[in-house]
């Protein structure tokens, strides 16, 4: 099948990029999103998202004139609907964006259109929700217009550059359906492009970022282990990797994010009776933030009146994205703990958060602090240099959750340096 045209609904961290991408590819793209504010500073040329490399994208987009923002569905040959699924409080899937965008392309929906749904969703949704949705149209799935769903696999810091060259799985209602929708996505990808049925896609995607999330739990559960028996779990996990079978990941302060914070859930909530393991992982990532509080009351004793400066606030190193950070929840059960907390982030100097004091500058944070705790990984904040900062703070107690600081130079700077996941060795 040939496109020319695409029409991409919501424009955030997959969907702006997606649209950008197909744009430069030589397609007439539609961005359409729902919020005012978005459209508005797009069409102003400024994006309401960091990521590296897409404002140049972006604006060689409209340059082009293949890319235009609007608020409203117009009529395209194919329709990517890139929309968030969060959770509500209870962990079930909420599926509202999926639908209104469902429901905004009804009225254009022709006669031999494609639809694809990209957003991350629990099994059956492009069968049981998707397509009854658009078959409210009058046309049918299969025979008068294509359905299939395709995952967003691409790496927040890295989506560029994975957009093209990631393996992209495609699942269709049919064959021609995945067909369709390979033929589409390959404008841009250079990767392998493997099609199946669209529940399987959907599965697909879950399992990834399931199989991430419990193998953090074990690394997490792996660094209270190590706390407890007096041993450095970073020195134990980089010995266990040694064995060609085995790859454990990094513990740290928890698991945020807007992806695997949330995809395991969906498993969980749409089968609970056989998601035992999955539900567990999730709470020991959930919980890490809290293991991390009582940790540090027992290596530091009382948090009360202590000056702490956090540093990092990004869900995980060397993006801007604050959702669901793990580095927040920390400073705010410290704040709740009596300490006095000032946060900084390089990547957002200017975030406003509720209750928590944010700093503009590094110096601000440190200045008047007694204990420098590392909360994310960001190369800035792992390359701090213990000497130099010793001129700038009278802290002289170090924090590392991300073992990203090197512990020799840092006690050589007079620091006493404490790192999670590292016991007292009797
Ligand atoms: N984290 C650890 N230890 C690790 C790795 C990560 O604690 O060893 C933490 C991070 O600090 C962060 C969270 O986990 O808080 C998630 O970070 P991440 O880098 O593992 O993943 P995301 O959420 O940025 O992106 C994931 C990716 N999925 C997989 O790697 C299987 C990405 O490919 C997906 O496209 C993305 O989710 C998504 O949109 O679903």
């Amino acid at each position: 099948m040939i496109f020319e045209s695409v029409c991409v609904l919501g424009l955030g961290y997959i969907g702006l990029p997606t649209a950008s991408t197909f744009a430069t590819n030589g397609l007439r793209v539609v961005g359409v999103d729902v919020n005012p504010q978005i459209i508005a500073s797009l069409q102003n040329g400024e994006l309401h998202i960091y990521e590296p490399g897409l404002r140049d994208v972006v604006q060689a987009a409209m340059q082009s004139g293949n890319l235009v923002i609007r608020s409203q569905v117009e009529p395209a040959d194919a329709f990517i609907i890139a929309v968030p699924t969060p959770f509500h409080a209870d962990k079930s899937a909420d599926m509202r964006y999926v639908v209104s965008a469902a429901e905004m392309i009804l009225p254009q929906l022709r006669r031999g259109n494609l639809v694809v749904l990209e957003s991350t969703s629990p099994p059956r949704t492009t069968l049981d929700l998707l397509r009854p949705i658009l078959e409210r149209s009058g046309l049918t799935a299969g025979q008068d217009f294509l359905l299939a769903y395709t995952p967003e696999r691409v790496l927040p810091g890295q989506i560029l550059r994975e957009l093209v060259e990631n393996t992209r799985i495609i699942g269709g209602l049919d064959p021609a359906s995945a067909e369709a929708g390979r033929d589409l996505y390959r404008t841009f990808v250079r990767g392998e492009i493997l099609l199946t049925d669209a529940t399987t896609a959907e599965m697909v995607k879950l399992m990834e970022n399931t199989t991430r999330d419990v193998n953090i739990a074990i690394a997490n559960e792996f660094a209270r282990l190590a706390d407890r028996f007096g041993v450095d779990v970073w020195e134990a996990i980089s010995l266990a990797n040694r064995h060609p079978r085995v790859k454990i990941l990094n513990p740290g302060p928890g698991v945020g994010g807007h992806c695997i914070s949330v995809d395991p859930w969906f498993f969980v909530d749409a089968a609970p009776d056989i998601t035992p393991l999955i539900r567990t992982a999730r709470q020991v990532n959930d919980t890490q933030p809290h293991f991390v509080i009582d940790w540090l009351g027992r290596i530091l004793g009382s948090l009360e009146g202590r000056k702490v400066a956090a540093l990092g606030l990004a869900f995980k190193p060397d993006v801007d994205d604050l959702r669901e950070s793990p580095a927040i929840e920390i400073a705010q059960l410290l704040q709740q703990n009596g300490a006095e907390v000032l946060c900084f982030d390089p990547f957002k100097p200017d975030a406003k958060l509720p209750g928590l004091q944010t700093c503009q500058s590094l110096v601000e944070a440190i200045s008047q602090a007694e204990i420098l705790m590392m909360l994310v990984g960001h190369a800035q904040l792992r390359a701090l240099d213990p000497v130099a900062l010793r001129q700038l703070s009278p802290a002289r107690i170090a924090v590392d959750m991300v073992n990203g600081w090197p512990g020799a130079a840092w006690s050589a700077a007079g620091f006493e340096l404490h790192r999670l996941g590292v016991g007292q060795r009797v």
